[in-house]
């Protein structure tokens, strides 16, 4: 169980690597930072508290796999990675410049810590399983997470990977979707509707569990208690906001307006709004801390 002083690290982590983000995003004028802010929480779990991996020897055979599927959330995956000193920090003030390691989408070739190039939809899932397929083949003990988008479940690549990590029980692999409500331009619910997450993945042999995606009391336990059952992968149907954290973009998704998908704060006032959210960590739930709403 995750003790209190773990949970307010975790946050103050977590909304620093947000302020990455936004400075990045407002420099470079590029990325997508509403998809990032969704999965800031789940990835701040992740690397401070599961994953195992040694920065200093990156081909460790028996690090722990993560797979960044919906390749367009990796702003925070990059703050962290340098945080984590797979890279120097100074090429964050380079993202999505010309030259630059950083682009709008991970590109394992070009990033240390990357474990698979994504950007395509659909393809970081089935690479995940070919990677739980060699570890349960080499009998290997690490553990494979892959990290997909809701909207990126309309892929038809996702289905036929999961059918056979169901098929095959691959209980070293950890799917976790961001589940935000919401693909590039519309709320999922009103395209092709992907929902019941959860119960699609059960019927493909998952076993389960749903949590608020940015509350790190509910994350962390269901993190760390994979497999959740022998001879099954294990799957988090972790529900998020895009762009959690910053008032203004949360209220356009509220209100069902899409436009932040590829989006910075373009105005002086839009920066400084984003600034001040992110100048307090989100309250324990995951919520905009009430210091700032009543500024
Ligand atoms: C194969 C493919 N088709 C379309 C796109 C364009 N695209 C980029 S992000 C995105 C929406 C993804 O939605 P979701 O997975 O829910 O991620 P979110 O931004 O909501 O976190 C789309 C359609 C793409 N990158 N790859
Ligand atoms: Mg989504």
């Amino acid at each position: 169980m995750a003790d209190r002083e773990d949970i307010q690290e975790l946050r103050e982590h977590a909304r620093q690597i947000r302020s990455k983000v936004l400075e990045m995003g407002i420099r470079s004028g590029g990325g997508h930072l509403a998809p990032g802010f969704s999965n800031t929480d789940i990835l701040v779990a992740l690397y401070d508290k599961i994953l195992r991996f040694d920065p200093k020897n990156q081909d460790w055979e028996d690090r722990d796999r993560f797979v960044l599927s919906k390749g367009h959330g990796c702003m925070p995956l990059y703050a962290i990675l340098a945080d984590k000193c797979f890279f120097n920090e100074s090429h964050l003030d380079t993202f999505c410049q010309p030259g630059s390691i950083l682009g709008c989408h991970a590109d394992r070739n070009l990033i240390p810590g990357v474990e698979v190039t994504t950007g395509s939809l659909g393809l970081g899932l089935p690479v995940a399983v070919g990677m739980a397929f060699a570890a349960r083949h080499y009998k290997k003990n690490h553990r494979i997470y892959v990290l997909c988008g809701d909207g990126e479940c309309q892929e038809g690549t996702i289905w036929e990977s999961a059918m056979y990590a169901g098929s095959n029980g691959f209980d070293n692999l950890t799917v976790i979707v961001d589940n935000n409500g919401y693909g590039a331009t519309a709320r999922l619910s009103d395209t092709a509707d992907v929902y019941p997450l959860a119960e699609k993945l059960r019927a493909f042999n998952f076993s389960v569990r749903e949590v608020n995606g940015h509350d790190f009391r509910e994350l962390l336990p269901a993190l760390r208690a994979v497999p959740y059952e022998k001879g099954r992968p294990s799957a988090i149907v972790a529900h998020t906001t895009k762009g959690k954290g910053v008032s203004i973009m949360e209220e356009d998704y509220a209100r069902g307006d899409p436009r932040w998908h590829y989006r910075q704060p373009k105005t002086q006032e839009e920066a400084r709004i984003a600034r001040r959210d992110l100048t307090f960590p989100l309250e324990e739930n995951g919520d905009l801390n009430e210091q700032i709403r009543s500024n």
